[in-house]
């Protein structure tokens, strides 16, 4: 069973910041989830170094771009460690196997492209030429100034694949999410494609057109390639494509268009399979703005992993906002969330529970022959990675958390319940069951939490002396193995 998901490629023109370590995060979390789960996992992120953004970033901190895009990427590649990313692939666009990767994929397309002269406004900012209709006062919609462009380029007939396209997304009505925003991709493409510009003369920072001087692929097309360069396109063509085929691109809603339209048609130009599916998330504004430099509110991960923890931090980005929708961080969001869903509840139920088996001298003495109240919170346990295998599936990443903290609730009304403390003092032979049951929800509730919060769930397996690596080790049943002291998960945030 093979697995493979993406991250976008980051253009390396400014510092990391909340959405690139948001969009990050979400793919590692499936790609965690996916491993746990038995798959071979492929999961790609990098950065995107082409294009004039990046040259004129370059030329304005008076270096040479690919001095300067060296030090960019290792930005990226270090926000990429902060967050835990458990990429197998860091791909940068500069490299020469991506740039062989391009070239070839630009050969298998030729059939489509042709050469001809292009006038037009086009934006730096989102590296696309804009209607005139989109301008206001010489700006694009991006919010970047536009430029006049007028020169000879190539271009891929985009026009000839708007009923292939159409038919596709009717016949894989999942191959885009969220749902509204497939519908917005459809009446985009049922409104009519143009042909797509996908070469560049004016400047060079870019990977050559294979035999045509002077000339540099648009940087899209260069950048979504890095996708299939990852899997070792076109050295191994079989073997990228059986990844390919599992493939979710985790994409801002920004992008989508790239993702959606001008790539499949790539694809289906080249006669390459198309990924399983592209996920549009939202995006985050900041105390309720939208986040920019000149406001100063630009949320930074290096701080705030440094403020709250990196779990924290990964919990609070996936539970507070459905994945796909916008979201706002705020400080009083995620303390609450601290808080609550983690010290409080979560926190709370590992504390009292493992704390109480240290004061009966760390033995769990598993029971297994439970009576029905306990065989109630046994099932529920067993069954939640299959619940939310579906959920995971679609990418429903809040749903699942919302899913593991129903089991979380149901724990500590359990503890409540049953009160542990006054069996042990009536010696009363249901506390094992009672326990055993307590300590199976909590193994079950670590497995759930390990994509999202690694660190977290690996604390807790040492705490009940579980490997946790696979979810076929919830199936295991406790040993009467001596438990190690638990120290406290999380502090409540001030
Ligand atoms: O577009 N909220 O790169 P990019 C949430 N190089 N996510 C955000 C965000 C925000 N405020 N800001 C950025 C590019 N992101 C291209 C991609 S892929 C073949 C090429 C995230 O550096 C979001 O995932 O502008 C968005 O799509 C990505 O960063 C864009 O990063």
């Amino acid at each position: 069973m093979k697995f493979c998901v993406t991250t976008p490629i980051y253009y390396i023109n400014g510092e990391p910041h909340i959405g690139h370590a948001y969009a990050s995060t979400a793919a590692d979390i499936l790609a965690r989830f996916k491993r746990l789960d038995g798959y071979e996992v492929h999961f790609s992120t990098g950065t995107d170094e082409h294009g004039i953004k990046v040259a004129r970033s370059a030329e304005k901190a008076q270096m040479e771009v690919q001095a300067f895009s060296d030090v960019m990427s290792k930005r990226f590649r270090d926000m990429s460690s902060l967050m835990k990313i458990s990429y197998d692939d860091f791909i940068r666009t500069t490299e020469d196997r991506h740039i062989k990767a391009s070239q070839k994929l630009w050969t298998m397309i030729e059939k489509d492209i042709y050469k001809s002269s292009y006038k037009g406004w086009y934006d730096p900012r989102d590296e696309m030429f804009v209607n005139d209709s989109e301008i206001v006062n010489g700006i694009a919609p991006s919010g970047g100034k536009v430029e006049w462009m007028e020169e000879e380029s190539y271009f891929f007939k985009l026009s000839a694949y708007q009923d292939r396209l159409l038919d596709y997304y009717e016949s894989h009505p999942d191959f885009i999410l969220p749902q509204s925003r497939r519908n917005e991709i459809i009446s985009f493409v049922r409104s009519g494609l143009k042909d797509l510009c996908i070469s560049r003369s004016k400047f060079s920072w870019g990977i050559p057109v294979p035999n045509a001087e002077n000339h540099v692929m648009y940087v899209w097309i260069d950048a979504l390639t890095n996708y299939l360069t990852s899997l070792g396109f076109p050295n191994d063509i079989e073997g990228a494509e059986s990844y390919f085929r599992e493939c979710i691109h985790v994409v801002g809603k920004e992008i989508l268009r790239f993702h959606a339209v001008y790539w499949p048609a790539f694809l289906m130009a080249a006669g390459l399979p198309l990924p399983k599916r592209i996920f549009a998330h939202g995006w985050w504004t900041s105390e309720g703005q939208k986040m920019s430099k000149s406001i100063g509110n630009v949320v930074n991960p290096f701080e705030i992993v440094e403020k709250y923890g990196l779990d924290c931090v990964r919990y609070f980005m996936m539970r507070e906002v459905r994945f796909g929708e916008d979201g706002d961080f705020s400080v009083e969001a995620i303390k609450k969330r601290i808080s609550y869903d983690l010290a409080n509840d979560l926190g709370n139920l590992v504390q009292r529970v493992l704390a109480f088996i240290q004061k009966l001298g760390g033995h769990m003495i598993p029971d297994y022959n439970f009576s029905d109240e306990e065989k109630v919170l046994f099932d529920h346990s067993r069954k939640l990675i299959g619940k939310l295998r579906p959920l995971m599936d679609n990418q429903d990443l809040s749903n699942a958390l919302s899913t593991i903290w129903e089991l979380v609730a149901e724990s500590n009304k359990f503890v409540n319940d049953q009160k542990p403390w006054e069996l042990a003092k009536q010696n009363d032979p249901k506390l094992y069951r009672v326990l055993t049951a307590l300590c199976e929800a909590i193994k079950s509730i670590a497995f759930g939490i390990a994509p999202f919060m690694p660190d977290t769930a690996r604390k807790i397996f040492d705490f009940i002396n579980i490997e946790g690596t696979s979810f076929a080790e919830i199936e295991d049943k406790f040993s009467s193995q001596r438990f190690p002291k638990p120290v406290p998960l999380f502090l409540k945030s001030e």
